[in-house]
């Protein structure tokens, strides 16, 4: 377990220590456009904790930050919690309506956007009406900070005090923000940054995961800061040459993607070698990353790929593989300082080598969903987290994933809601009803499919599955659009009307 002091402020190890311990000039931050040294990093983290308070944000306060990934989005995070206000950094590929419900069931006092993002957070204010609180894009609160006290006193507060909250999705489509303790984002960088990656001070860490993911916020910030490394940030849509680019620009030494990337990436080694040398780490998280994938990026790149699972409610990875334990195809084994265990159905541990539902212990585990009762109540009980994932322990210990527990898909890392997807089917003119489920790729990753019953069945055929691919991707963040759509008469159902998404499944 990780000590702390009983009165605190986060902000402090993780940034201004590393001014007093002699890190000052030492790079915090790289971007293609820019360098942000620890000292230049602690002052504008003040500036902006100043500036959110002259905002009008009082301590509890929380701030809704639809921010991409750029040095600001450190400033407004940290400067926020050192402030004592609470950062809400959302999922930056949602649309208007997403934004609407999390602007008002977090209760937020401000919302500060990447200019990038006006398109899905102006017609969502708008949506709100008298409702919605002020808003500014990240520049216009640049300028504001530029203006502001460069000293700022840090807020005390005790480690199991609310920190910062991050929006967890839903199998009803409906987001849930996960409440996170001061300690949490210190118990992930030790335990996991420190223990298991051993990353230190001269690591430089670079994430395609974005920082608005759990996975991406340890990657590409805490840990880093944690160990007064460097984080390379870029703001574009991860691909295998914008990554392979940073990655022979920037020499990090650890990289974290998720599987449907490096299996992009795979797919252009083939044709293109790149100069991979300085990685000494690869990390995978978001989904199961299949073993044959493992074997063919050590065969390319001669490093290794440390699979990984967590949840945005344990904040980062709680069962990994190491550098000096792993098994390709497993999620490896429980990080330690966290409990793992199978339960039956009647919540009785399975004997091993047998499925069951993993709970894990974790003390970097979010204490409740905001305004969730039930929700928290059958996720959190007694300190261990429901993680809906189905799982088996193999005879060395090894945990091997066997998909969700409920309906729930993740689609490139991220949670998707097969009743988000189907309902915005539903919207289409020609569909009658729907229901998705995952399905997996050419590369073994999963995918939604998408079983239609249509209004008039001879509409069937490539140009109606084309016109609902486009109606998706319009309407729900790009990554959640079918990718393949069947055509059937009926959907299997249950007694209540309940579509039995179980008997779908290929
Ligand atoms: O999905 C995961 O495996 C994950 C890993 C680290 C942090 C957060 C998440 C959701």
């Amino acid at each position: 377990s990780v000590e702390l002091p009983t009165r605190f402020n986060v902000v402090v190890p993780f940034i201004d220590r590393h001014v007093g311990e002699g890190r000052g000039a030492k790079a915090a931050i790289r971007t293609a456009q820019e360098t942000v040294s620890y000292s230049e990093l602690a002052e504008q983290v003040n500036r902006a904790g100043n500036a959110l308070l002259a905002s009008g944000l009082a301590p509890g306060d929380r701030l809704l930050m639809v921010v991409k990934d750029c040095p600001a989005f450190f400033y407004l995070f940290w400067g926020a919690i050192k402030a004592g206000i609470v950062p809400v950094p959302p999922n930056t590929l949602l649309r208007a309506p997403d934004y609407a419900y999390m602007v008002e069931d977090s209760g937020c006092g401000l919302v500060v956007y990447s200019s990038e993002f006006t398109v899905e957070i102006v017609p969502a204010l708008k949506q709100l009406g008298a409702k919605a609180p002020q808003s500014m894009t990240v520049d216009t609160f640049l300028a504001g900070m530029a203006k502001a006290s460069s000293v700022l006193e840090p807020r005390l507060a005790a480690p199991e005090d609310d920190c910062f909250w991050l929006y967890s999705s839903g199998s009803t489509g409906r987001p849930k923000g996960a409440v996170h303790a001061q300690r949490d984002m210190v118990v992930t960088s030790e335990l996991y940054g420190v223990r298991v990656l051993g990353i230190g001070e001269n690591d430089i860490s670079y994430s395609a995961a974005k920082l608005f993911f759990a996975y991406g916020l340890g990657n590409g910030m805490t840990f880093p800061l944690w160990v007064g490394g460097t984080a390379i940030l870029d703001d574009r849509r991860p691909t295998p040459d914008t990554t392979f680019s940073n990655i022979e620009t920037f020499k990090p030494t650890i990289y974290y993607g998720v599987p449907t990337l490096y299996a992009a990436q795979l797919a252009a080694l083939e044709t293109q070698k790149r100069d991979l040398s300085s990685l000494r780490a690869c990390v995978s998280a978001g989904e199961a990353l299949p073993g044959d994938m493992f074997r063919r990026w050590k065969e390319q790149t001669g490093t290794i790929i440390l699979d990984g699972i967590g949840s945005t409610e344990a904040l980062h990875i709680f069962i990994g593989n190491r550098l000096d334990d792993y098994r390709p195809g497993t999620s490896g084994k429980p990080v330690p300082g966290y409990e793992a265990r199978i339960l039956d159905e009647n919540g009785d541990p399975v004997a091993k080598g047998e499925s069951g539902r993993l709970w894990i212990k974790a003390e970097s585990a979010a204490r409740y969903y905001w305004n969730k009762p039930e929700k928290t109540a059958e996720t959190m009980v007694n300190g261990w987290l429901n993680t809906g994932d189905t799982y088996r322990e193999d005879e060395d210990g090894y945990f091997i994933y066997e998909g969700r527990s409920d309906d729930m898909l993740k689609v490139g890392g991220i949670w998707c809601s097969p009743v988000e997807i189907e309902n915005c089917l539903i919207g289409h003119p020609a569909v009658l009803e729907a229901a998705v489920v995952g399905q997996t790729d050419e590369q073994s990753l999963i995918k939604p499919k998408a079983i239609v019953v249509l209004k008039q069945p001879g509409d069937a055929g490539a140009a109606l599955t084309d016109a609902l691919m486009a109606h998706c991707k319009r309407t729900l963040a790009p990554y959640k659009y079918p990718r393949w759509i069947e055509y059937v008469p009926e959907l299997p159902k249950t007694a209540t009307g309940k579509i039995q998404r179980f008997k779908l499944r290929g």
